[in-house]
Parts: structure tokens; sequence; C-alpha cells
């Protein structure tokens, strides 16, 4: 698809053209991977930060109660979530400091027992030294995730105040150039134009992001986009659905994150092809743009969407499944 095709279907409200969208973005996936679906869990270990991003929650400037898990509990909430059926383990956290002074030891330890322990992983660990990058390569990490949350500069300088633009593309393109497999992703409802999207859907594929994301912004209390308003859900829909016809392989998400898991069936229905942010109940784990919703209740379990994927006719992929899946290209 073109800029104009893309701006075209952001713009449009016709419904026939929206279902037709839909419907073929859902047939692409079926043909690719049939009735399976990929689920991650979500181990977000530490939410100290030194960054001050306008639309987190776990901003530096947030007067919040933070948590950092120790070695021992992230192993055994990795361990239970493995347990519970998912493919992958998605290792994140805040920006902090006591592991930037540590030079992030600890979590390449972890990647490497996780690994030895055989499941996937993913860190998303923000910002780092091309050196520590080179640490999460050689201990098996499968995929980087740094998302861009825009491609256009200036609004990436609202929304990353005081973060470097270039420094944040190149750590993600240097882990690709490790061979790591790289997410990009992109926020919607902050301010960006359709035009700003386009650019983004191009630019993931000319970057060869293997996994793709979009997220609705939603407001957090005490930040300075606490009074935006979040987006309406069919752009997100929309995005994801574009996604999955320009780039038919992707891993493309349908986080929990955004609408719990009330908001699963509709992005898988669009086009996702993945669930992220399954956390384990009552761990004392957050979510980061809802941080607690529908985690302690269960909501955010494979077995919970286990049950609504049998109702679509789709199931969960066990991570042999997964692997071959990743290792397609
Ligand atoms: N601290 C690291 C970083 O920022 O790269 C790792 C965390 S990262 C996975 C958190 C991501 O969640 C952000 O990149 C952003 O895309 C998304 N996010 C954060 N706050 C959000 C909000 N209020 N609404 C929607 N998405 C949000
Ligand atoms: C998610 N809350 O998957 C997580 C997070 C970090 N790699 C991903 C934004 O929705
Ligand atoms: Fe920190 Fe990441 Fe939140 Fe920005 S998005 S404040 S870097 S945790």
């Amino acid at each position: 698809m073109n800029k104009e095709e893309i701006i075209h279907i952001l713009e449009t409200e016709d419904e026939n053209e929206i279902r037709g969208l839909f419907e073929r973005a859902a047939a692409v996936r079926r043909r690719v991977q049939g009735d399976k679906i990929f689920a991650y869990g979500f181990v977000y270990f530490t939410t100290y930060c030194r960054n001050n991003c306008n639309f987190c929650y776990f901003r530096r400037s947030n007067g919040i109660e933070r948590y950092r898990k120790s070695e021992e509990e992230i192993l055994a909430l990795s361990k239970a979530l493995m347990d519970s059926g998912v493919d992958l383990i998605d290792l994140t956290m805040g920006e902090d400091p006591l592991y930037h002074k540590e030079n992030f030891e600890t979590v390449i330890r972890i990647i490497r027992e996780l690994k030895s322990m055989g499941t996937s992983v993913m860190i998303s660990p923000g910002v780092v030294p091309d050196e520590v990058i080179d640490g999460f390569c050689e201990a098996g990490a499968d995929i980087f995730a740094l998302y861009q949350e825009t491609h256009n500069r200036e609004l990436f300088k609202r929304l990353r105040k005081d973060q470097s633009y270039d420094e944040r593309m190149h750590a993600k393109l240097y882990a690709r150039d490790r061979g790591m497999y790289i997410e990009e992703g992109i926020l919607s409802g902050v301010g960006e134009t359709d035009s700003d999207v386009a650019d983004s859907l191009l630019a993931m594929g000319e970057m060869g992001a293997r996994q793709v994301r979009v997220m609705s912004f939603v407001p957090q209390e005490g930040s300075p986009m606490e009074n935006f308003k979040t987006p309406d859900r069919m752009r997100e829909l929309k995005i994801i659905a574009l996604m999955r016809i320009m780039y038919p392989e992707a891993l493309i998400p349908a986080s929990l994150d955004v609408d719990g898991i009330a908001g699963l069936r509709d992005r898988i229905n669009a086009g996702a092809n993945l669930i992220t942010s399954i956390i384990p109940p009552r761990s004392g784990l957050m979510g980061v743009a809802h941080s607690v919703m529908d985690v302690d209740e269960g909501g955010r379990t494979v077995e919970e969407a286990s049950e609504i994927l049998r109702s679509m006719g789709l199931r969960i992929a066990d991570h042999k499944e997964f692997v071959d899946f990743l290792n397609l290209k």
C-alpha cells in the first residue's frame, strides 16, 4: 500500500469498506498461520525510570509507588507464565538507573537462564549502550523491543521529552544488525496526523521490523497528558489491519494493556496474531497503559484468552509452533 491508500483507509467512514478491510486482514492471518495465535507473558520487573515521557504513568516525576523485582522473583514469575502456556517472556523495564550503573549483568543472566528453560525471550529495556545490546544478544534474546511512538521528529520531542530520536532509533537498528528480531511501535491518539501514521507504517517495513504494534493512548493520572482524550478504538483497529495487509508475516499484538481482556476479540478480528501483556494475577506485577486493569482478577491470563479464542475457532499455539513461525524468515 502506498501513502495515499493508507491515508484513505484511515479517513474512511464507509462501513462496507471498513468491514472489507477487517475481513481481508483476518483472511491474510488465517492464510499465514491457520487457527494459531501466539501469547506473550509480560514481566515488567522494574518500574523505576529516569525518563519523563509525557504519556507514561511511570515517568520520573510521577509520585507513584514503584517496585523492583529480585532475580529469583523474576525467574519464578516467568516460570509460572511459561507453565500457563505463553510462547515468550517479555522482560520489560523502566530505564532504571540501578541497572545502568550495574551494566545489566543481572538482566543478561536472567535472559540466559530463561533461554535454558526453553522459552523465547523479548527484551524491552529502553535505550541502552551498544555493549549491553551485545550482551542481550549473546545471552540469546530473540526479540528487541523499542518503540519510536511516532516517526515525526517534532511530535517525538513533545512525547519523549529530553530524549534523542536518533539514539532511540540507533539502539533498535543496532540490535537488528546484531541478529535480533526487532519490534517497532506507535501510539494512536497523541496528536499524530494520518500522514504521520502512514509514514510510520512505511518506516516499519523499511527498517525490517519483525514485530509491529500500535497502542491507543490511555491518559495517566498525574502526567502532563492526563487531560488528553483516549482515541476512538476504530483508529487502532484500522492500523492493525493495515499492518497485517502490508506485512502478512509480521507479529502484530492484540495488547491486553489497552482495554483489558474485553479488547481482545476486536483486535484479533482486525488481523492481530498475538496476545501480549499476559500477567500473573496477584504477583505484584503491573501493566503499562493500564497498570492494574484485569490483572488480579485473572483477566490477563492464557486461560481467559483461550476461552475467547475458542469461541472464535482459534487457539493459542504451543512453543514449538511459535519457534517454527519465528524461523520462517
Ligand atoms: N521503558 C521502556 C521504553 O519506554 O521503551 C520499556 C517500556 S515500553 C514497553 C512502554 C511502552 O508502552 C511505550 O513505549 C509506549 O508505547 C507504551 N505506553 C506507555 N504509556 C502508555 C499510555 N499511557 N498509553 C498507551 N501506551 C503507553
Ligand atoms: C504490552 N504492556 O505488550 C506491554 C508492553 C513491552 N514490550 C510491551 C507495552 O502491551
Ligand atoms: Fe520510562 Fe518507558 Fe515510561 Fe518513558 S515509556 S517514562 S522510558 S517507562
